[in-house]
């Protein structure tokens, strides 16, 4: 806990406390308290309380995003575009500093902060089809209404995020320079990857189709990426630093990854992972509610294909970490990247017996 003589600020979270006073100043917080908050693994988040006013602090990982300024660029072309041509959307874009920038450098940390809105809320795991209808009509309205703006604006601020060629051939090549003891432990997992590199060649024909469409693609869109109000109603969508040009099969394939199963891709007791074919249904109305009209028949046809996909290259991803040693998304405890690996893997399983 921190309390300065001048500027008092209750903290109680894991952040620097003098880049937090830094910070303070940016914003005029006196008297506020700064809590840990959320469940992302790459960038850092708070809840600053201060006073009557609530905001989300975030510090950017820069180790990933390699130039952080490229998302405030894209969330200032995104907040103009709804500001003209879709004001009644709630848009939720970071503040102003007192120096005029919505995103804040301190020595070689990147920080913005957003305005909290009053008496929403975000949850971490599905519990009702309702709440699966609910955010995948947000993410499809973000899309639908986005349908004019002229995609191909926005920054590329992770180059090939969610290539899966790329993925795969990265995850080739880890299987023979990675940690040498972790590839051994983890045969089963690499075969099983390699069984499946069907779900690649289909990507690379469904990318190569001529009636496919590069979109304003969310391409994060796990549940706590979606505000509620009280009554579970969504409200918009959040966390919007990897949106970028991309394809719907990215959208509609993380909701699938993570609406569909009881638990989360943290769970630890892979029996606890089974398909909820209701949930399913409610992420396919939900979406279709606002994106049928946009989709084509062949789009359309490769909806289910979506949830193979994303949760094929999340497997990958976990795995390709583990044998890099977790340098991308760390780990808690040991092997925690494998058995994230091994939830996704079954996950798969499931998921294509289901289909
Ligand atoms: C990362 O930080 P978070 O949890 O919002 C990742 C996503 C993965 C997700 C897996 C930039 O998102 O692609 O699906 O972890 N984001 C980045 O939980 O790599
Ligand atoms: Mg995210």
């Amino acid at each position: 806990m921190l309390k300065d003589k001048n500027k008092k600020l209750f903290y109680i979270g894991n952040m620097d406390e003098n880049i937090l006073q830094q910070l303070s100043s940016f914003y005029e917080w006196n008297n506020a308290t700064v809590l840990n908050f959320g469940t992302g693994l790459i960038n850092h988040t708070w809840k600053v309380i201060n006073k009557e006013s609530e905001f989300i602090l975030q510090k950017i990982n820069s180790n990933i995003f390699k130039e952080p300024k490229l998302i405030d660029d894209n969330l200032k072309l995104l907040s103009n575009y709804f500001n003209q041509h879709h004001p009644e959307y709630l848009f939720v874009s970071p503040i102003k500093g007192l120096n005029d920038e919505t995103m804040i450098k301190i020595d070689e940390n990147y920080f913005r902060c957003f305005p909290f809105i009053k008496n929403s809320h975000t949850i971490d795991v599905v519990q009702n089809p309702q709440q699966a209808y609910e955010a995948a009509n947000q993410f499809a309205k973000f899309t639908a209404l986005l349908n004019e703006f002229y995609a191909s604006q926005l920054k590329i601020n992770l180059p090939d995020f969610h290539n899966l060629s790329l993925r795969y051939h990265q995850f080739g090549k880890t299987i023979s320079n990675g940690n040498d003891t972790r590839i051994t432990e983890s045969k089963n997992e690499i075969d099983f990857i390699q069984s499946k590199q069907l779900i690649v060649k289909k990507y690379e024909k469904f990318i190569q189709h001529t009636e496919v469409k590069k979109r304003v693609t969310h391409h994060d869109t796990k549940i706590s990426n979606v505000l509620f109000n009280e009554s579970d109603k969504g409200l918009c969508v959040i966390d919007l630093d990897t949106v970028m040009p991309g394809y719907f099969i990215s959208d509609v394939g993380d909701m699938i990854r993570t609406y569909v199963c009881p638990v989360s891709e943290e769970e630890q007791d892979l029996n606890k992972i089974n398909i909820r074919a209701d949930f399913l249904k409610a992420i396919q109305d939900g979406y279709f509610s606002e994106m049928e009209n946009q989709l084509n028949n062949f789009e359309k046809d490769h909806f289910y294909f979506a949830g193979e996909f994303l949760i094929y290259m999340q497997a990958i991803r976990f795995l390709t970490d583990y044998l890099n040693n977790d340098i991308y998304y760390g780990c808690k405890y040991e092997k925690h990247n494998l058995i994230r690996a091994q939830n996704q893997i079954i996950l798969l399983q499931q998921y294509q017996l289901s289909i």
